[in-house]
């Protein structure tokens, strides 16, 4: 394995002047070959520029001199082919060896679902339990496997402190391996344009965002433990399951696409959607009640709101718990 050193996030960042603090195994071998790459170009095209102009000043035309006939210089040529094409051989060697090591997981390797949807990230740890909020929590020094897929149209994922990207999509799965080594949090983009919503609450690519957070073995495990169930803070309130739904609603990107002042969005205003009457793309009307919740969130569309068909609302991952907390909370934005 490629373990090193267990790294915290209080230490100095080891961020240079173009990259963002490594925190995966990884990532030090990109960065090596990053700078090398970049020396490279750096030293080549500055020597070849300065012999051009050199040249360009030194056989300028001048009276009385004619220009002598070119003749073939054999030595130079091999000198200007073969030493390039040893040296490109050797940089794809040491790159190829850097991306294997990040495609292939380590057979004990956490196994997280990824899901790419316009516009947000979710998640799922390897027991089932759905990432509620817009981080994913994920143990130090501990090998992952991502398995990612899409619900709509092409996304990337995009983690720069790993030094990682893959595509994401849809109809087949993509796969990213990695093993976090520092305590903290890496930024998760999407690198893929994958389209902007309409009306004012709508979000876009640019809002495509997420969050790795690398924590301690009992840190994560005590965070697993937290979002399977209503938050601590809640627990006793009179109002809890609702405020948990709502948390949930803003926490999981539904504001994107639904508003609760009743503002027009890519999908309907839950500004009294309870007991509200829909009329579907079918003709037919239903009433918005716990099943019809309840199969919108997880199965949307099986029944599509007319005038909504273009909005595209990705199927989530809730646990039965989730879902309860969604429904009290649609009964209170009245
Ligand atoms: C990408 C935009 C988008 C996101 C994000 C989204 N939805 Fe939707 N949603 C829609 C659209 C469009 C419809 C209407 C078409 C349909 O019925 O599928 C809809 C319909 C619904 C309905 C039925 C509402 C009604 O008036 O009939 C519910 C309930 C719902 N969404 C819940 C959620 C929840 C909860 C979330 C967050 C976990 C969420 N949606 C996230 C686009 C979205
Ligand atoms: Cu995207």
């Amino acid at each position: 394995m490629f373990q090193q050193p267990l790294l915290d996030a209080n230490e100095p960042a080891s961020s240079t002047l173009q990259l963002p603090v490594a925190m995966s195994t990884g990532a030090d071998a990109i960065d090596w070959l990053y700078y090398f790459i970049y020396w490279f170009s750096v030293v080549f095209t500055v020597g070849i520029t300065a012999a051009t102009l050199y040249f360009v000043w030194k056989y300028r035309r001048r009276k009385g001199v004619s220009a002598a006939p070119t003749q073939e210089n054999t030595a130079l040529e091999l000198s200007w082919t073969v030493p390039p094409v040893l040296l490109i051989v050797w940089m794809f060697h040491v790159s190829y060896s850097a991306y294997i090591r990040n495609a292939v997981a380590a057979d004990n390797a956490l196994e997280i679902r990824v899901r790419g949807a316009r516009w947000n990230w979710s998640y799922q740890y390897p027991d089932g339990t759905p990432e509620s909020g817009d981080a994913l929590y994920l143990p130090v020094n501990k090998p992952v496997k991502m398995v990612m897929s899409s619900s709509d149209v092409l996304h990337d994922y995009f983690v720069p402190a790993f030094r990682l990207k893959k595509d994401v999509v849809p109809g087949m799965y993509s796969q990213l391996a990695f093993t976090p080594n520092r305590l903290g949090e890496a930024q998760v983009f999407c690198a893929e344009y994958c389209g902007a919503g309409a009306g004012p609450t709508a979000g876009g690519h640019f809002s495509m965002l997420s969050k790795i957070k690398i924590v301690t073995e009992a840190e994560y495990e005590a965070h697993l433990k937290k979002i399977k169930d209503i938050p601590a803070e809640l627990k006793d309130k009179e109002n809890g399951t609702a405020l948990w739904g709502e948390q949930l609603y803003k926490g999981k990107g539904c504001t994107t696409c639904h508003s609760v002042d009743g503002s027009a969005a890519t999908g309907p205003t839950f500004k009294g959607v309870w007991g509200r009457t829909e009329t579907l793309t079918t003709g037919e009307q239903v009433k918005v009640d716990e099943n019809y919740v309840r199969e919108s969130i997880l199965r949307p569309q099986a029944k599509i709101v007319k005038t909504f068909e273009n909005g595209n609302m990705p199927p989530f991952v809730f646990t039965e718990k989730q879902v309860d907390a969604i429904i009290a909370y649609l009964k209170t934005t009245k």
